[in-house]
């Protein structure tokens, strides 16, 4: 495994206030992240629980998007059947519900490693499609505008929308740009043949593929089509599911992509672990893996190992600070952990 040069917790749930006094702040990860001129800008998934316990119900929470505010509904525990800690499945619907609930938050950082003070700006779910929350951002600058992609989650199923700002003080929503079901998408920083591209990731109801991300491209960012297969996972670290993680970076040796992998097997119970790989993609033919360099994080450190859903690593920010690159990670779906590695680790490791 290439070796860590620092592990760090930046962020608990603690250090942020909910967003109404009845709940509660439970997680506080799988931020988006980028460095702009005025330091670097973490947007962190917020995850509430009701702060309310009504002994033999269970409350899940949801928005009430044109007001703008969370309420909760209460049903019988016998009502439901308890998957594991992050949802429940209705008995009578055979639906699934989220046992919590996410916005988005900015949080500043002067240098990447500490946090700043300051006002926090709230991005609060306020379209349909976003009534079970808003989850892992990813954030890329194109063309001197920051494009947030974040995964969507309501009734209508589990989507990836886009939205966009300049500042981080106002946002533009453009609405969802992959249908159900459909998320972990980045976004390339560069048109390539004069086209904007992604990763994502495809989930389908019927079992005939292993987990795979694919490669979409777009006159416009909003209009995706050219889709194709990249990646299928075959390792024993990444079989139960993979997904892009980072942002793609420029590198000399290829778009250097870290994606995430989930351990579970067939024959597994729980979730099972998640850890993060190393992708180098051909520089003009983004579509071609140039080198797949393996797992590069598992969880080893305590906040990594403990936690909401315990042994995650899930990376979803990079920063490039020349020598050494800083991945940014939710980790157990509670805390967010920062990784140092040294660049031409990471780039020869992957030979
Ligand atoms: C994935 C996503 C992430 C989450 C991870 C571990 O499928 O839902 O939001 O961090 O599982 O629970």
């Amino acid at each position: 495994m290439i070796p860590r040069l620092s592990s760090r917790c930046l962020l608990r749930p603690e250090d942020l206030a909910p967003s109404q006094d009845d709940l509660s702040v439970v997680g506080a990860f799988n931020p988006g992240v980028v460095a702009t001129a005025e330091g670097v800008v973490l947007l962190i998934r917020v995850a509430e629980t009701p702060r309310q316990v009504h002994t033999g119900y269970v409350g899940l929470p949801r928005w009430d998007v044109v007001r703008g505010h969370v309420i909760t509904d209460w049903l019988p525990e016998q009502e439901v059947v308890f998957n594991d800690a992050r949802v429940v499945k209705i008995r009578k619907t055979g639906l699934l519900r989220l046992t919590s609930t996410s916005h988005l938050r900015v949080v500043r950082s002067p240098d990447g490693r500490s946090l700043g003070a300051g006002e926090l700006q709230i991005l609060r779910p306020s379209h349909d499609y976003e009534a079970y929350g808003m989850e892992d951002p990813r954030i890329c600058l194109i063309n001197d505008r920051f494009y947030i992609t974040y995964v969507a989650v309501s009734p209508h199923g589990v989507a990836t929308a886009l939205a966009s700002t300049q500042d981080f003080n106002s946002f533009q929503y453009h609405g969802l740009i992959f249908c159900p079901e459909n998320k972990d998408v980045v976004l390339f920083p560069e048109k390539i043949d004069d086209k904007y591209l992604a990763l994502h990731r495809p989930t389908a109801a019927h079992i005939f593929s292993r987990p795979e991300i694919w490669l979409a491209t777009s006159p416009d960012l909003l209009n995706w089509g050219g889709h194709q297969p990249i990646l299928s996972a075959t390792a024993a670290w990444d079989r139960g599911r993979i997904g892009a993680g980072t942002p793609p970076i420029r590198t000399f040796s290829g778009w250097l992509a870290i994606y995430h992998g989930n351990d579970k097997g067939e024959e597994d119970s729980g979730i099972g672990g998640y850890g993060a790989g190393l992708l180098l993609l051909d520089l003009d033919h983004p579509e071609k893996i140039s080198r797949a360099g393996g797992q590069i994080l598992v969880p080893e450190m305590e906040y990594e190992r403990q936690g909401l859903v315990p042994n995650v690593v899930f990376p979803t920010g990079i920063i490039n600070q020349g020598e050494t690159v800083l991945i940014y990670c939710g980790a157990a779906d509670t805390v967010t952990g920062v990784v140092e590695f040294r660049l031409s680790d990471l780039l020869e490791e992957s030979s």
